[in-house]
């Protein structure tokens, strides 16, 4: 059934952005799209808005991945849309559906030199799933619901549209086109039969799932298959908490054990990139388990790989009917080395160092952790050791930049977790490199009450790059910072609080005044510039 609708284009464009479940936008002012705001005003929509446009893309990509419904950003014409770059590319590499709504300088005197005047539609194209302008207000629902479904289809991702000043402040009259509804991608039945096969026969099988299972509602379904195949499972992105920590076949500390031993390796919702050796684990024999069949990986190619809907094809694993290898053994030895790993850690994480080791910090931290706490990532080396020593419990707690690795989303991923969850902690682990791309949006945080924990890991440098460039060149340039520096008096006078910490024995304290506190609150940590995470390459 469909609706006429009438109003001038922002309300347009609310109005189908309302019926398919947008429930804020996050933004920075610009005259460009006061339609769209004139519109959330009159309605009572809820608006958040930031002091850089980065924050509002991260914000809503946050939205997009903890809640998995669309994200909006609202950004102004030139500058505006070309600030949120990052921020839509992030939520590409990451399958985030995320919609940025840009103003655009005047249609009909196009090529005058309006101020802003530019099309964004070549920089962002390579970077979202569609872009386009909509050139006439009663086009604007059909637009933005069209673009809403394409974000939402898997395999997901950010679109972008624009409107002509024009477009977006004149009124006219439009059908609310009727949701389209997304059907599953129905798995192809043969791969699906193959991987099950394959799985079942393994003496030595692993699962790898990753931020796809999550986005795609797969996490019971990954479950079920994992019992029902006796298949240990590791995790990454928003994969992780999958598995409850506890859970026999949850595992974290053994991957290098398992992925040394595996015969077979199975992929899950997350591409055979980087982060997992490029999809090579030796003799190991590789299942790819995607959501889609454009993310089947063209340079690797896997014994079997099921394309499509994550549930159907989890599922249909769980209820495989053919006999499966004993992988009781398998299990147990991996228990072992996550066990002893999980031992070597507890005393890391409770070890008495000065200055401070990020492994302290994290110990102290799980001790204020609620199990549903939303943890963010943003910095180099302090975020790599939070990725070791914090066990998320649960699924979509968890939120770090993804493979485009990109630093900044801070203060904006923490907006659009505090907006997602007012009631739950919000914490984020910043390198005192990654605050300075988005401290200044603790301003926004604090003026709308929006408060988080923000815990600094202070070394002094960009440890990532230093470490890596002294041991490759014997010296570094570009990788240092003001040593102890007082982040949490930068965060004081924008309105928030905060204190540094200097001694492992008052973490503890500092991090409940921090929780307590109902304020932006920023734990200013010294650590030990001398520790490197440790890595197997220094290219990280
Ligand atoms: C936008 C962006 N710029 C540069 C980099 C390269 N980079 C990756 S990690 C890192 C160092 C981060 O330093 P910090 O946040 O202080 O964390 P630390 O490694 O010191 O714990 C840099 C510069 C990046 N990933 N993203
Ligand atoms: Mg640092």
């Amino acid at each position: 059934m469909t609706e006429r609708i009438e109003g001038h284009g922002g309300e347009l464009a609310l109005a189908a952005l309302r019926a398919y479940g947008v429930r804020e936008m996050f933004t920075l002012s610009g005259g460009h799209v006061f339609p769209l705001y004139d519109a959330a005003h009159k309605t009572g929509f809820p608006l958040y808005d930031v002091r850089h446009e980065q924050s509002a893309v991260f914000a809503a990509e946050a939205v997009a991945k903890l809640q998995r419904r669309p994200g909006l950003a609202v950004l102004t014409a030139g500058p505006g849309v070309t600030n949120g770059i990052s921020g839509l590319t992030s939520a590409y590499f990451n399958a985030s559906p995320v919609l940025v709504l840009g103003g655009r300088a005047p249609q009909f005197r196009w090529g005058s030199g309006s101020l802003q005047e530019m099309d964004h539609l070549p920089l962002v194209a390579p970077v979202t799933k569609h872009a386009e302008t909509v050139f006439s207000p009663d086009d604007i629902p059909r637009a933005v619901t069209a673009a809403l479904t394409t974000a939402l289809t898997p395999h997901r991702g950010p679109v972008f549209l624009d409107f002509p000043l024009e477009a977006v402040f004149s009124v006219s009259d439009a059908e609310l086109p009727a949701l389209p509804g997304i059907a599953p991608v129905e798995p192809d039945h043969a791969e699906v039969t193959k991987a099950a096969g394959l799985i079942a026969a393994a003496s030595r099988p692993v699962i790898i799932a990753g931020s796809d299972v999550y986005a795609g509602d797969a996490v019971d379904a990954l479950r079920a298959a994992a019992e029902s195949l006796q298949v240990p499972v590791f995790t990454n992105g928003m994969g992780r908490g999958a598995l409850p920590p506890e859970h026999p076949l949850a595992f974290a500390k053994a991957r290098r054990v398992a992925l040394r031993g595996a015969d077979v390796v199975v992929v899950i919702g997350t591409p055979l990139d980087f982060r997992l050796s490029f999809g090579d684990f030796g003799d190991a024999q590789v299942v790819h388990v995607v959501d889609a069949p454009s993310q089947r990986a063209a340079h690797v190619q896997p014994a079997a790989a099921p394309a499509g809907d994550l549930q159907l094809i989890l599922t249909a694993l769980a209820d495989h009917p053919g006999d499966r290898a004993d992988h009781t053994d398998w299990i147990a030895e991996l228990r072992t080395a996550e066990d002893a790993a999980k031992a070597r850690d507890a005393e890391e994480m409770s070890a008495e160092t000065d200055p401070i080791r990020p492994a302290r910090v994290y110990g102290e931290l799980r001790k204020v952790l609620a199990r549903d706490a939303i943890t963010i990532g943003d910095g180099g080396d302090f975020v790599s050791y939070a990725g070791r020593y914090l066990e998320p419990a649960q699924p979509g707690t968890w939120l770090d930049p993804g493979p485009y690795g990109c630093l900044g989303t801070g203060m904006g991923y923490a907006m659009g977790a505090r907006v997602s969850h007012p009631d739950r902690q919000i914490c984020v682990l910043m390198g005192d490199g990654a605050a300075g791309f988005s401290l200044m949006d603790v301003e926004s945080l604090a003026r709308q009450k929006l408060p988080v924990v923000i815990v600094v890991g202070n070394n002094g440098i960009w440890g990532l790059e230093k470490h890596p460039m002294r041991a490759m060149y014997g010296y570094d340039v570009a990788a240092d910072l003001q040593p102890e520096l007082r982040y949490d008096n930068v965060v004081s006078a924008l309105g928030g609080a905060g204190e540094t910490v200097a001694k492992a024995g008052d973490l503890g304290p500092a991090l409940r005044r921090a929780f307590d506190s109902g304020v932006p609150y920023l734990v200013n940590v010294l650590t030990d510039p001398a520790d490197a995470y440790p890595r197997s390459s220094n290219l990280a």
